[in-house]
């Protein structure tokens, strides 16, 4: 990145204050047992957790939260999984949260996503890739609302 854009968005991130994000676990966290390890990678970052509850995600609920890849080959697949069993769905807090907690988690495609993020060390696929996290505030916002009465 450009030296001069990398200082302005450094100068961005030490300038904003605390704000909240939505995540949530996948099913897979909870079976293969690192439920409480991702939660402690996300506490050792800096982030405070004010919401959190193990859960049961309706079809209805799912696809609602993923309304904007209806229609998509892996739509069905995805729906599927995140109800196949219990997650572990959050609020947390921090600075600049949205961002921070997208780059901690890593990218999309567990294979591709970098060691070091919570995906590129804890997963291998794309559909179960561990972790969901709200890529803006105003979908933090909406997400959020889904499952916790008072949102963020
Ligand atoms: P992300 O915000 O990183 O979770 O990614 P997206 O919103 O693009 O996708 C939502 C979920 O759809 C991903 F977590 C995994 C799933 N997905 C697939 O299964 N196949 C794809 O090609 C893209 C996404």
């Amino acid at each position: 990145m450009d030296c001069l854009l990398r200082k302005e968005r450094e100068r961005t991130l030490s300038t904003q204050s605390n704000t909240k994000t939505f995540a949530f676990l996948k099913p897979e966290a909870l079976q293969s047992r690192v439920a409480g390890e991702v939660l402690s990678r996300l506490e050792k970052k800096g982030f405070t957790i004010k919401q959190l509850r193990l859960y049961n995600i309706s079809k209805k609920e799912a696809e609602t939260l993923y309304a904007v890849h209806r229609g998509k080959p892996f739509f069905q697949e995805l729906v599927d999984h995140v109800t196949s069993g219990p997650v572990v769905l959050m609020i947390l807090e921090g600075s600049n949260a949205v961002e921070v907690l997208r780059r901690i988690i890593g990218a999309t495609n567990p294979q591709s996503a970098d060691p070091g993020t919570i995906r590129g060390d804890l997963s291998l696929s794309i559909t179960a890739n561990m972790i969901h996290a709200s890529d803006s505030l105003e979908n933090a916002k909406k997400e959020s609302a889904i499952f916790f009465h008072d949102g963020i």
